[in-house]
């Protein structure tokens, strides 16, 4: 009832209409983040005349308060009481406690660590927080821990009142938007089969609950985005029975009262070469199986010109599999209800299926030599069967196609020549064709779920970053070699923000604090990317020579690349080592400046991933370190070597060190003081922006262990959570009774 009181003397900021709307959305947001029970009730407040009159002009804050009533109604503005906070699973303990986060561990070792973990994870306690860092062990089965009910258990409290989870991540990082108005970004990282993807989805889950998307029709469509995409952007192989074949960065966009209104995804380095070849025991793109076993039970092979016998592209042994299993139907189904449901043409769809199917044919195509006695170096298609579906499947005539896969235009000094293909060239060209329809089918489909979901109005967002986890196999190629550099630059980018940023504020700000020592990878991604002797740019070179051979290769970077992460091994051909920040790999060159070639050149894609980093940095980092506890996709089993070795390669021992020891937030004093002032200034006082006031509103708070820099208050990770709380409570108090003074407005 406090909260409602009006005070006799409006403040005279707040007779400035700008700033009180300002004030007003920004309660909205607080409205959306707080505990029900704390809320005041929209229904009133909408009784008040100039509120009702903002209300009645914004379309959008209608909607997002006809929701918040609802909801408010639907809860009797009750929060579950801590007893009522059981899950099913009896296991689980639901009630926080201090050894949730590594940083409060005693004594710290290795071997503590790992113990604590593996008695987590024993117990199905499967996060654990390294101060603001969380630690995802893969359980291999499903848990209940995701249900609505959970949903509602990390919404805006304190991070410390629950146990860790992956739903506070995400609300911390929507809370962190919400909050200062500022872009988030949430990076996940881990080697494959760790958890990534299926982390990325429970993300979006709880991003969509707390965004509350007004209509239903977004929430489901933005949840029906990331298995969409993967069904054409995922595989099975000898990891991981979904393995992501490409880097995803989603981004959520929000209104500035946190209201979901939109999507947008990047991708980056599809593994193109999977349509056409896949290493033994691995799989094609998922989307091949189910649409064939989708088109076989609709009866419509024939309409997309499909052979009842196995296309080449799918795994021979699996034909049965597709043809008898529920299971890849049911994931058509779900497909098509994704297309449908995002908002997909039935025309659209019916355009993929049948570029698919083309690609499907194309793997049927095959040549034969013609050989007379002036040319030896021709080839035709004897079949025509195959080559007439797949031309009839892209509109396009068969001589057409035809003659493009057997014979190239060159264009010599002005003059244009017709070549012909030898049938190894011609096979080729088939491939390269597959490949790129693939892969512009791929971006199309991702284009266009960007242009259906886009936002109208511009806000502000949250990005989940989702790639190929770290591969070693047994054989590894020019695609391992890809996905292992950007699971570099990802390390780096972890380390920056973890380590050596922060170190350098120190210095710069001459706070002192003892340096923690950290595995530092930048050598490594130097020898890859330096420009001109790199191993991306000796490979690009050297793909641009059409005489250069594999065995040439291997001897460039012998010649060039002389640093200790780089080595040939004596006995074994065409091969070289890496000493990566995860492992050591070996690569087997075998096909490398084809598929180079074929790609655009390795160098440039390797940049846009760092634009994509370079991108992110504006945004404030949540980092998420998934760790797999065995190779054999058990549940319960862990295995403390497997774990041990993840925890070296992350840094998690040094990660603990320093969020002990550091002080994650850096805020300079005018922008810790514009902030936070509130805290210990009347609302319309507007305080000096200075290093005094700073102190006054860090006393006032009650804080203890801050430091300060020169320019900068040094705060530790659960300061500003702190703060923030307070903040929260003193502007949802102050803005109420604002929104109730009469007559202030003149
Ligand atoms: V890769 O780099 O794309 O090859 P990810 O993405 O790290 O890899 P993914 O999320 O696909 O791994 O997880 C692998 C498998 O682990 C999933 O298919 C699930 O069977 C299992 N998994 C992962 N996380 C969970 C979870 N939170 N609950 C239950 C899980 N199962
Ligand atoms: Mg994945």
């Amino acid at each position: 009832k406090a909260l409602f009181k009006i005070p006799r003397n409006p403040s005279p900021t707040l007779r400035n209409p700008e700033q009180w709307c300002r004030s007003f959305n920004h309660f909205i947001g607080q409205c959306l983040i707080k505990d029900f029970e704390a809320r005041p009730s929209v229904t009133h407040l909408l009784e008040h005349p100039f509120i009702k009159q903002v209300h009645d002009k914004d379309v959008a804050l209608q909607q997002q308060l006809a929701a918040l009533i609802q909801e408010q109604q639907e809860a009797g503005c009750k929060t579950k009481t801590k007893h009522e906070r059981i899950n099913t699973r009896k296991t689980l303990i639901i009630q926080s406690c201090p050894d949730d986060d590594l940083v409060n561990l005693e004594f710290l070792d290795e071997e503590i660590i790992i113990n604590h973990l593996q008695k987590r994870y024993d117990e199905l306690q499967v996060y654990t927080y390294v101060g603001d860092i969380l630690i995802a062990l893969n359980p291999f089965q499903n848990l209940s821990i995701y249900s609505p009910q959970f949903s509602k258990l990390y919404h805006a409290v304190k991070r410390v009142d629950n146990p860790p989870h992956i739903f506070a991540t995400a609300d911390a990082a929507y809370r962190g938007m919400v909050t200062f108005c500022k872009d988030q970004c949430i990076i996940i990282s881990g080697e494959s089969g760790a958890g990534k993807t299926e982390s990325a989805h429970l993300i979006v889950q709880h991003l969509t609950f707390l965004g509350k998307a007004n209509n239903r029709t977004l929430r489901e469509k933005i949840l029906q985005v990331n298995p969409l995409v993967e069904a054409f952007g995922n595989a099975c192989t000898a990891i991981n029975d979904n393995s992501s074949r490409f880097g995803k960065y989603l981004e959520m966009k929000f209104t500035l009262t946190g209201a979901v209104i939109g999507a947008k995804i990047s991708e980056y380095l599809l593994e193109k070469s999977r349509v056409i070849k896949q290493a033994t025991g691995e799989k094609n793109f998922h989307i091949f199986y189910y649409i064939y076993a989708g088109l076989y039970h609709e009866d419509k092979l024939k309409t997309y010109r499909l052979p009842d016998r196995t296309p080449p592209r799918l795994h021979r042994k699996v034909m049965q599999d597709i043809v008898s299993s529920k299971l890849y139907k049911e994931q058509f189904d779900a497909i098509q209800e994704g297309f449908r449901n995002i908002g997909f043409t039935e025309e659209e769809v019916t355009s993929v299926y049948r570029i698919l199917s083309a690609i499907l044919n194309t793997g049927n195509i095959e040549f034969a030599a013609i050989t007379s006695q002036h040319q030896t170096d021709k080839s035709e298609v004897p079949n025509s069967e195959a080559l007439e579906n797949a031309a009839s499947l892209l509109s396009i005539g068969p001589e057409e196609l035809q003659e493009a896969l057997t014979s190239q235009c060159v264009v010599t000094r002005g003059e244009t020549i017709i070549r012909t293909n030898t049938v190894d060239k011609a096979t080729d060209v088939r491939d390269a064709m597959s490949k790129a329809l693939y892969g512009r089918l791929f971006s199309w489909i991702v284009n266009r779920i960007n242009s259906l979901l886009h936002a109208a109005e511009s806000g502000m967002n949250v990005g989940i970053l989702d790639i190929f986890g770290f591969e070693n196999f047994k054989k590894n190629s020019f695609e391992q070699l890809c996905i292992n550099i950007a699971n570099e630059q990802i390390q780096f980018y972890f380390n920056q923000h973890i380590f050596a940023l922060e170190q350098m504020e120190y210095q710069s700000e001459g706070v002192d604090a003892s340096l923690v020592e950290y595995e530092d990878n930048r050598p490594i991604l130097d020898m890859f990317l330096q420009k001109p002797m790199g191993l991306l740019s000796l490979m690009d070179e050297e793909s641009r020579f059409p005489q250069a051979t594999d065995q040439t290769l291997v001897d460039k970077f012998e010649d060039n690349l002389r640093c200790k992460y780089f080595w040939i091994p004596k006995r074994v051909e065409l091969c070289f080592g890496i000493q990566h920040y995860a492992g050591k790999v070996m690569y087997n060159v075998d096909g490398f400046l084809e598929k180079n070639r074929d790609t655009l050149p390795a160098d440039i894609v390797v940049y846009s991933l760092m634009d994509l980093l370079s991108k992110m940095v504006v945004g404030q980092p949540h980092f998420v370190r998934c760790i797999k506890p065995n190779d054999d996709r058990q549940a319960l089993r862990f295995c403390k070597e497997r774990v041990m070795l993840q925890l070296r390669y992350t840094g998690i021992l040094e990660t603990v060190n320093i969020r002990r020891q550091g002080y994650s937030h850096r805020i300079l004093f005018e922008e810790f003081v514009n902030r936070y002032y509130y805290l210990a200034f009347r609302a319309h006082q507007m305080p000096e922006t200075s290093k005094e006031n700073a102190v006054a509103i860090l006393e006032r708070a009650k804080l203890k262990d801050w430091v300060l820099g020169t320019t900068k208050v040094f705060l530790r990770y659960y300061h500003v959570e702190q703060l923030n709380l307070l903040l929260r409570e003193v502007i949802a108090r102050v803005v109420v009774i604002q929104a109730y003074t009469k007559g202030w407005l003149g």
